[in-house]
């Protein structure tokens, strides 16, 4: 049975994953609007796993006998500068996600409730793949910097790193 406490801050959580998969979402339709199909295709699949995030939560939350909550979310920005900067922001936006993971984390250890604190590492183990990935995508881009070429090859590219993640554990 989850604690108010726990309940409350696993539901915040919830919220933090709707809105990185709406704000890849918002990401992924401005560089199909662009005419990048690889970019957009990664970004609707980093979408659709945010909200495979939030789902797991969402059951966990109501297993454990709390009640998850759907809220609503601020708008995302429609578009984002160049690529350079929406992948700093996707960067920057998994660097908060971390945070806000760990300080969740910290609240079931000094609740004592173990069952939630072992859930969450699965959390953690996601967190360091994402920052990975996002830090990965990011040196190619500035490799690239503004070359026509590399950009369209680097669109090309970037589909295959769709699901490159290691799956922690799907249970
Ligand atoms: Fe849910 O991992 Fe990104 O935000």
């Amino acid at each position: 049975m989850l604690s108010k406490i726990i309940e409350d801050a696993l539901n915040k959580q919830v919220t933090v994953e709707a809105a990185s998969s709406q704000v890849y979402l918002a990401m992924a339709s401005w560089a199909e609007t662009l005419g990048f199909e690889g970019v957009a295709t990664f970004m609707y699949a980093h979408s659709d796993e945010e909200r495979e995030h939030m789902l797991k939560l969402v059951k966990f939350i109501n297993e454990r006998g709390g009640h998850a909550k759907v809220s609503l979310l601020e708008a995302p920005p429609a578009e984002f500068g160049s690529f350079k900067e929406m992948f700093e922001n996707l960067f920057e936006h998994e660097v908060k996600v971390s945070k806000s993971i760990n300080d969740l984390v910290d609240i079931t250890l000094k609740q004592k409730d173990y069952a939630t604190h072992n859930f969450l590492q699965w959390y953690v183990s996601e967190q360091i793949e994402e920052e990975a990935l996002a830090r990965n995508i990011l040196d190619k881009i500035n490799l690239i910097g503004d070359d026509k070429g590399g950009l369209y090859l680097f669109d090309n590219d970037v589909k295959r790193l769709i699901g490159s993640q290691a799956e922690p554990d799907s249970n």
